[in-house]
C-alpha cells in the first residue's frame, strides 16, 4: 500500500494523503517560508540559517527554493538569489515573498543596506521561479529612513506581497509597526504613501492571502505578535481591511522565539508552512522549515494548529 501511495505521488497525478515528515529540508537548516503554486508544483522559498551551533545571531546569505507536487517528494531547486545579488547591500538574506505576475517571477527580499543604515527591501525579477533572480531595480525598493524616533534599523524587514484579482500589487512589511503600500504594474516602484495599519502587539512577518468564503471574498492577514512569537490573524473585505482581529493560530516555539507563517492553497488542501528548530542540533538561529496541513472552518475562521514537536 505504502509502494502504492508513493507512486501514486510521484506520478503526481493524485493529491498526496500526508505531508512529508517535518521538519523539511535536512541537513539544511532553513526559515521563513514564503510559498509559490504555479504550474502544478508548489515552490518553497526559504532563508538558510547558516550560524554554528552557538551562533549568537542570524547567519544568512542566500535563499534556496524547494519544490513538490505532491507534498510528499521535494526537490532542492538550489539558490534562486542571495543578498549579494543586490549590489547596494551588506548582506543578511532575512525574510522575503514571490509572486507571479506579467508571466515573470518577482522576489520582494530584506537585505541589509551597505550605505542606508539598518534593513531595506529589495525586489529581484526570473523568467522561472528557481531563478536565477536579478536585481530589478539597482536600488532599495524601501530603505529605512531613521528619521523618526521610533525607527529601529529592521522596522523595514519581512515583505509579503500579493496580487489582487483586479491586478493591484500590495505589499505589507514591518517589525513592530505594520506598513503598507500599493505598487505601480512594474512591480518595482510605489504607487501612492506608505501608510501604517494598527495592529496590537504586531512583531513581524506579516502575510496576506485571500480565499472565497460562501461566495465573498475574505482577506486574511497574518502575522507574529508578542516576543516570543505566535501567529495571529485578521480578517477584512478588502486588501485593507478594514481588519477584525480573529486570535492566535499557533502556539509559540520552545527552541527559537521566532514563527513566520506563510498560508496556501494545494490540490483542494490548505497548509500552513512556518519554522520552529525541531532540526537536531538546531536552535534560535538554526531554525528549520515545516508544514501544517489544516482545514479552514466553514465560517472561514482557521482553527488553531499545532506544530510538529520531536
Ligand atoms: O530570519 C530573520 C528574521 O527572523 C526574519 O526577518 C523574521 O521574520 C524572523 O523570522
Amino acid at each position: 500500500m505504502k509502494k502504492l501511495l508513493l507512486a501514486a505521488a510521484l506520478a503526481c497525478g493524485v493529491a498526496a494523503v500526508h505531508a512529508a515528515p517535518n521538519p523539511l529540508f535536512a541537513p539544511l537548516y532553513t526559515a521563513d517560508p514564503a510559498v509559490l503554486v504555479d504550474g502544478g508544483r508548489v515552490y518553497l522559498f526559504a532563508g538558510r540559517d547558516e550560524a554554528e551551533p552557538e551562533g549568537k545571531d542570524y547567519v544568512m546569505h542566500e535563499w534556496r527554493v524547494f519544490s513538490t507536487c505532491d507534498m510528499v517528494n521535494w526537490k532542492d531547486e538550489g539558490v534562486p538569489l542571495k543578498a549579494a545579488t543586490f549590489g547596494w547591500a551588506k548582506g543578511r538574506a532575512w525574510a522575503s515573498d514571490v509572486v507571479k505576475r506579467h508571466g515573470r517571477y518577482w522576489f520582494y527580499s530584506t537585505v541589509e543596506h551597505a550605505t542606508v543604515p539598518g534593513f531595506a527591501i529589495g525586489v529581484a525579477v526570473s523568467d522561472s521561479p528557481t531563478g536565477p533572480f536579478v536585481d530589478a531595480r539597482g536600488s532599495a525598493l524601501i530603505t529605512n529612513d531613521m528619521t523618526k524616533q521610533t525607527d529601529i534599523a529592521w522596522d523595514d524587514i519581512d515583505p509579503t506581497i500579493f496580487v489582487d484579482d483586479d491586478g493591484q500589487a500590495w505589499l505589507y512589511w514591518g517589525n513592530t509597526v505594520l506598513k503598507a503600500a500599493k505598487l505601480k504594474a512594474n512591480m518595482t516602484e510605489l504607487d501612492g504613501p506608505i501608510t501604517v495599519v494598527p495592529v496590537a502587539n504586531f512583531v513581524e512577518a506579516p502575510y496576506l492571502h485571500k480565499r472565497k468564503v460562501r461566495g465573498k471574498n475574505v482577506y486574511y492577514l497574518s502575522y507574529s505578535q508578542h516576543f516570543p512569537e505566535e501567529t495571529a490573524y485578521m480578517t477584512g473585505p478588502s486588501p485593507t481591511g478594514p481588519w477584525t482581529p480573529q486570535g492566535v493560530v499557533m502556539e509559540r516555539n520552545t527552541k527559537t522565539k521566532t514563527i513566520h507563517q506563510a498560508f496556501f492553497e494545494f490540490n483542494g488542501k490548505s497548509y500552513v508552512a512556518y519554522h520552529n528548530a525541531e532540526l537536531p542540533g538546531g536552535g534560535e538561529f538554526r531554525r528549520s522549515v515545516a508544514i501544517e496541513e489544516f482545514s479552514y472552518r466553514t465560517d472561514g475562521t482557521i482553527p488553531f494548529i499545532h506544530q510538529t514537536k520531536t
